[in-house]
């Protein structure tokens, strides 16, 4: 076997015993905690149709982050057995400190998981076996392993899996690696996805979704899901992954995509007339809920189309605010009021931030963040997110300007 079989069969070696450690627990409920982007919903759908097989009642709970607001509500004392998928490897000590005696916790994630073990927790993560959580193995991938873990019938989720990676960008070159190639070589044997000829990954037709291809099927997912959240279309997103979309999915979908459009372009105009709020290098703007019902990750969009409007006019951080809803569709309403704080940087900017010139994101906004009492959940160099108390946003903005400035 070479190095690639050998890692993968380790890897399933861990999703059987971690399959085999919940269908030898005597409950029979599960939840299941997904990210509500096209491959947390891919994996969320695997996982609900291999353990309905397996004789689970299952409920599914996407969510657009873990949020340490949210674990009280998801760890009653009633879930036994919660699964999360395609989130929760990096805060898995903050979630194991909400896990009630007698129940128990599995985590299948693909982003780099947090150092240590935990009590009632099991991880199984991809990079813990040296396959690349960035390229070679979605969380939709990873579900399907653990699906194939329960029974040899599930093989058939396997499309799916491929669906997830596209909606991750997983490719490289344009082409499947690792477990996200095999699965879809599985998926290509039982006709579930069929080439169209077109010389690029996303160039298979599902016909599951009335034969769109896998980025169309990617752009469905999203508007249902991720646009479309705060209105259960996470919940039609399931159902579409399942059985195909269905009229009141797609026409769903045109709606949210208009939605978008909408708030987008009443926004951009507003900057138009008065321009970006300014503080040194950052720039700003605060939708507050003008962008309701559109989901959270509406605001991280709408600072990338900023940018690409050019209305920074020069080289900066582009900060952009949105008002983070009281209650969630799926755990009810949160006291405390918030906003969400999307980062993104200008091209420009990007170039001085790689010539070491400028802080990035990861050395800029966690410190700001944790200085003014918010929650620094996704960072990464040239992108960021957090949530923030609300009456803390110009702190925020000043800090940042403050220490934009003074390191290089
Ligand atoms: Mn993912």
């Amino acid at each position: 076997m070479n190095m690639d079989a050998i890692r993968m069969e380790k890897f399933r070696e861990a999703m059987k015993a971690a399959a085999a450690s919940l269908t030898d627990a005597p409950c029979r409920g599960i939840t299941l905690i997904h990210h509500n982007d096209t491959d947390g919903i891919t994996a969320g759908a695997i996982l609900r149709k291999s353990l309905m097989r397996a004789g689970f009642s299952v409920e599914n709970i996407p969510i657009e982050r873990v949020h340490p607001a949210f674990l009280p509500a998801i760890h009653t004392p009633g879930r036994r057995l919660i699964l999360y998928a395609d989130l929760g490897g990096q805060v898995a000590d903050v979630i194991s400190r909400h896990i009630p005696e007698g129940c128990r916790v599995i985590i299948l994630d693909h982003h780099l998981p947090a150092a240590g073990s935990f009590s009632r927790l099991l991880q199984v993560n991809p990079e813990r076996f040296g396959i690349d959580g960035d390229s070679e193995c979605a969380a939709a991938a990873a579900a399907c392993f653990f699906a194939l873990a329960l029974g040899g019938e599930n093989e058939d989720l396997a499309a799916l899996a491929v669906l997830g990676a596209v909606g991750d960008h997983q490719m490289v070159e344009g082409r499947f690696a690792g477990l996200n190639g095999f699965l879809l070589e599985m998926a290509v044997r039982q006709g579930a996805l069929r080439p169209d000829g077109a010389d690029e990954a996303a160039g298979w037709l599902f016909p599951r979704f009335q034969d769109r291809n896998l980025r169309e099927a990617d752009r469905l997912i999203t508007a249902l899901a991720v646009n479309g959240y705060y209105l259960h279309g996470a919940d039609l997103a399931l159902e579409a992954c399942l059985n195909g979309p269905d009229d009141r999915a797609l026409a769903f979908s045109v709606e949210m995509a208009g939605i978008q459009q909408d708030r987008f372009g009443r926004e951009m105009a507003r900057i138009h007339e008065a321009g970006l709020a300014r503080d040194g290098l950052i720039v700003w703007t605060d939708v507050e809920g003008r962008f309701d019902p559109l989901g959270l990750k509406a605001i991280g969009l709408f600072c990338e189309a900023i940018i690409r409007d050019g209305a920074t006019g020069g080289d900066h951080y582009v900060v952009g605010f949105q008002h983070f809803p009281g209650e969630n569709p799926y755990l009810g309403e949160f006291s405390g009021r918030e906003a969400k704080v999307s980062f993104r940087v200008t091209p420009g900017l990007k170039r001085s931030i790689e010539k070491g010139e400028r802080p990035d994101l990861m050395r800029l906004v966690p410190q700001a963040v944790h200085q003014v009492g918010g929650f620094a959940e996704a960072c990464h160099r040239f992108a960021a997110a957090s949530t923030i108390p609300e009456d803390r946003k110009t702190d925020l903005v000043r800090l940042l300007a403050d220490i934009a400035a003074t390191q290089t």
